[in-house]
């Protein structure tokens, strides 16, 4: 289907025309266009061969002749000529997050912008500064944003890292040499996403674990093959760093290689405060230029040398770190067996795999006490929204169940679509059917984001929501986050007891780890879950969990830890 490719394009002509300094009304036709082809459930060139273009929403007579000629020749005559005008490196630059299309315009206009590498230069010469409305923390924002540009293609998700780890691990596992095994890196730390996966290994026998690690079958090539570090990448392209210490040394190398970078400068300063070296080796006492080792088989007592507790691998990171290094108790953080229940999940009454039943059985094996089956409502055609008479069909089912289960409870939800105007589905009187109520944007990313703050910080104060689900709207490595005041909305949210959502399915990790952290420093409370549209995807409670930890949140912070009737009490809207 060239359905993706041709919404790829309007969106890239609405971008260009947006920097060019067209009225919005025009520039949100081709965004608009572009968004309702991608929801389209038809390959597009049918349609045109059906002579039914002029359907799609949105398309109108200008869009529809350029969408023709695309299709006929491969080209967009209207594209080309405006690249003409408006240099296309441009585009690059309304992709990297909180910049968009009025940013790359004054940057280009005013600085000669035209790339992504002269984004960067004007941003660390200082040179945005000069310009209105950009503050420090904008220009921060900028390189951040750049770094996650060029980084964000090639890294892969948590799930799909951890996938790939447990799959060599086990492997590793079987060799009769090793004997401690561990992640480190980015993957035991829990980040959303992983540029590669680091593996540590104790063994006495180095060089035959290291021969037998190359020669797995997953193993596409081998980039380096030694007694210490081994290096592969796999036949799905993922790159694993091995390598392999003694029993003396494995506790400071798994505090060493689990990084962050960051955090192993925090821990060296502290050692050299204390006359001590920390190094991958071990800790060592240092007098008259001796080395004394002190620490060394485990993390525990590595930082027992330091003075220090041992923090969870999660909480490692420079977001973090100042309450890390306050010398304060670093709080019990949440677990996955503090959660009891899940409020996002969909059935077959929507766009779910598997019917309410399947999913409540899925959810008790887990060991949960409750689910919220929260399908899709009206207004999400493409998910198959469900109508006012379906909805009375599954209450009715739910009642039913609810009568027969015993120490379970079955709610019921919905994801309430927030249309691009920021209105609800469904009607007061019905929305009060419900038991829970998770508010979600999926349509209008591109709008500004005023707008979008405004349709967030609505659904907020709507007396019946709960939950914003998913909320930046982040495919991770394939759509960028929607832009907001993140600010705004955590207030709102303070404000009227709503919880944020930390969405636990792989691909969105949304809110993430930093939004978490922030988050919890404005009084949000959260809720985790995995908008599961099959049992099998109940699994991924565990990256949520992560994530959550990531973001300091105690099993206090999040609602799906209380059972059912302290729940349902902490839903009340004041
Ligand atoms: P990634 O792979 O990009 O997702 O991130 P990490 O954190 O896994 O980074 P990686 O794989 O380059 O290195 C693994 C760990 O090794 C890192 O978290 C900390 C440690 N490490 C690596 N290079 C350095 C370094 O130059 N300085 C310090 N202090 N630590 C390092
Ligand atoms: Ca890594
Ligand atoms: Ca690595
Ligand atoms: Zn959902």
């Amino acid at each position: 289907m060239k359905n993706k490719e041709v919404a790829e394009l309007l969106n890239r002509m609405g971008d260009l025309l947006q920097i060019k300094g067209e009225i919005v009304f025009k520039t949100r036709a081709y965004h608009k266009a572009a968004e309702n082809i991608e929801a389209l459930g038809e390959d597009i060139a049918e349609l045109e061969a059906q002579g039914r273009l002029s359907e799609i929403p949105g398309v109108g007579a200008a869009i529809q002749a350029k969408i023709q000629e695309y299709l006929a020749k491969g080209k967009m005559t209207a594209y080309e000529e405006l690249t003409k005008e408006v240099p296309e490196t441009l585009l690059d630059i309304v992709n990297i997050p909180t910049v968009g299309p009025q940013k790359a315009k004054l940057f280009y206009e005013k600085l000669n912008v035209k790339t992504m590498e002269d984004l960067r230069r004007a941003a660390e010469a200082g040179k945005l500064l000069t310009l209105p409305g950009i503050k420090e923390k904008t220009v921060e924002n900028i390189l951040k944003g750049i770094q996650i540009v060029a980084q964000g293609q090639e890294r892969m998700n948590l799930g799909k890292a951890t996938d790939v780890a447990e799959e060599i691990i086990a492997l590793l596992k079987a060799i009769p040499e090793v004997r401690r095994i561990s992640p480190a890196g980015s993957l035991r730390r829990g980040m959303e996403t992983i540029g590669d996966i680091d593996i540590l290994v104790e063994s006495g026998h180095p060089l035959k674990v290291m021969d037998a690690f190359v020669n797995f079958p997953q193993v596409k090539k081998v980039n380096a093959h030694g007694e210490t570090k081994s290096s592969i990448l796999t036949k799905d392209n993922v790159q694993v760093d091995l390598r392999v210490v003694d029993a003396k040394s494995y506790g400071a190398a798994l505090l060493y290689f689990t990084g962050s970078k960051s955090f192993n400068i925090n821990l060296r300063q502290i050692a050299i405060k204390n006359n001590m070296k920390i190094s991958e080796y071990g800790v060592f006492a240092v007098t008259n230029d001796k080395e004394k080792y002190l620490a060394g088989k485990t993390e525990e007592e590595c930082f027992a040398v330091l003075g220090l507790a041992c923090p969870p691998p999660e909480l490692r990171e420079e977001f973090g770190e100042e309450e890390l290094f306050s010398g304060k108790k670093i709080p019990k953080i949440v677990e996955l067996k503090d959660i009891q229940g899940e409020l996002h999940v969909h059935s077959t009454y929507s766009d779910g795999r598997h019917s309410i039943a399947q999913m409540v059985e899925a959810a008790r094996r887990r060991g949960y006490s409750y689910l919220a089956i929260s399908d899709h409502s009206p207004k999400l055609r493409v998910a198959g929204g469900v109508s006012v008479a379906d909805l009375k069909k599954k209450k009715k089912e739910i009642d039913n169940l609810n009568s027969r289960l015993k120490g379970f409870r079955v709610l019921l939800g919905t994801e309430l679509e927030i249309d691009t105007e920021g209105n609800l589905d469904y009607n007061d009187t019905i929305l009060k059917w419900f038991d829970i109520v998770v508010a979600s944007i999926h349509s209008g990313f591109n709008q500004p984001p005023d707008q979008l703050t405004k349709r967030l910080v609505n659904a907020i104060e709507h007396p019946c929501v709960n939950i914003i689900g998913h909320p930046t709207g982040v495919h991770l490595g394939k759509r960028e986050p929607y832009q907001f005041d993140f600010n705004k909305v955590c207030q709102a949210a303070a404000e009227h007891n709503v919880f944020l959502e930390i969405n636990a399915f792989p691909l969105r990790l949304d809110l993430n780890s930093h939004h978490v952290y922030y988050a919890r420093r404005q009084g949000v409370k959260f809720a985790i879950n995995t908008d599961a549209h099959h049992i099998d995807h109940l699994a991924y409670m565990k990256y949520g969990v992560t994530i959550a930890r990531r973001g300091w949140l105690t099993a206090e912070d999040v609602l799906n830890t209380r059972n059912v009737t302290e729940l349902l009490k902490m839903l009340k809207k004041k």
